[in-house]
């Protein structure tokens, strides 16, 4: 329902910049008393249309409290109980710092962005146990993760929502290998953006041979703060974002990735947010070692300085330093690296190489 009358309201912005409004004449899924007159302007940002507006409301939730912790993206402890590894989320809403000064009000796991990091082994049997208690209505899809149906966390398509207060219970085996994520598929397009998403790092059953010294995983999104509060960003004229954050955070408080001379470093790259990165990094070439969570093989492996990432893919890049010094890594749509369109910020952290 949502997503054809958005689609229906989206076609009538393009239509309204040539030509008179035009009432929305409804669809199979829409009573035709519901159709409405929109008038909106490209740029606007009043939507006529309250199916499309929940796109543009701020993000809001009652007494939301700050952050207690800083960092995002951190490992999640387990308890085992007969051979399961049982994780336990809670989604709520949270005041997160991305910058010095600059906080988003986020809906997030466990009160983080990214929200906790779930890493098992191939093989693992796990569950995960969310309470939900976000003003609205969420799921959990486990993104590139082979889960039974009944796992897949679309919205009443495989499950019912998870509704405020309630708790549901997901359980798959872990597999395959590799690089993975996991976020909220309910409105997406607006929870994905206010911080629900967080990586999902599948260990091969056999252990790697030869592990890179410096295995960090990154994920790209993307922030509308205005007037003090914040919006899901999207690619949408009037929603554009002013703020960009690798795990959560904007540059300078990106992390510093140290590592010495000559040893291997892994960055698993993940774009979650609604836009485009093309990540570049400076210095050294990298050779791009798997790519949704799937290996390349060593003959097929591209060696590149940049890559693009698009919303929902992962690459892992793989490279050894060679000069020491403070080397950047930054997405090279440079109105990217802006803090509220202030230079230097955003996409960019540095990689400390040293003796
Ligand atoms: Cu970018």
């Amino acid at each position: 329902m949502k997503r054809s009358l958005l689609v229906a309201w989206m076609g009538l912005l393009i239509l309204s910049a040539c030509a008179p409004a035009v009432p929305v004449t409804g669809n199979e899924n829409m009573p035709m008393q519901d159709a409405q007159v929109v008038t909106a302007t490209p740029g606007s940002m009043t939507a006529d249309n309250p199916e499309a507006a929940h796109m543009m409301e701020p993000i809001t939730a009652p007494n939301v409290q700050s952050a207690t912790e800083t960092e995002g993206g951190q490992p999640l402890e387990f308890r085992e109980e007969n051979g399961v590894k049982v994780f336990e989320l809670t989604t709520k809403a949270v005041q997160w710092p991305i910058l010095d000064g600059v906080a988003v009000t986020a809906f997030t796991y466990n009160g983080t962005v990214p929200g906790p990091m779930i890493r098992v082994t191939e093989g693992d049997q796990v569950r995960i146990v969310v309470k939900n208690e976000l003003p609205d209505p969420t799921t959990i899809h486990w993104h590139g993760v082979e889960v039974p149906n009944a796992m897949d966390g679309v919205p009443d398509v495989t499950q019912d929502p998870i509704q405020p207060g309630e708790t549901f219970t997901y359980e798959f085996i872990a597999k395959p290998a590799g690089t993975f994520m996991y976020h909220s598929h309910f409105e997406g397009d607006v929870q994905v953006g206010a911080g629900l998403y967080a990586p999902f790092i599948i260990e091969p059953k056999e252990p790697e041979a030869n592990p890179p010294a410096v295995d960090k995983t990154l994920m790209i999104s993307e922030w509308l703060q205005r007037d003090g509060q914040t919006y899901a960003a999207m690619p949408m004229s009037g929603m554009e974002p002013n703020f960009f954050t690798i795990n959560g955070k904007a540059f300078p408080a990106t992390e510093t990735i140290t590592v010495k001379k000559g040893e291997r470093v892994r960055l698993r790259l993940i774009a979650i947010g609604q836009f485009i990165h093309p990540m570049h990094l400076h210095g050294f070439s990298f050779q791009i070692v798997a790519t949704d969570g799937h290996p390349v093989p060593e003959g097929a492996r591209l060696t590149k300085d940049t890559v693009s990432l698009a919303p929902g893919e992962r690459y892992d890049i793989e490279f050894v330093p060679t000069e020491t010094g403070q080397w950047m890594l930054h997405c090279h749509i440079l109105h990217h690296t802006t803090n509220d369109n202030v230079e230097p910020g955003g996409l960019m952290l540095m990689i400390n190489v040293v003796e």
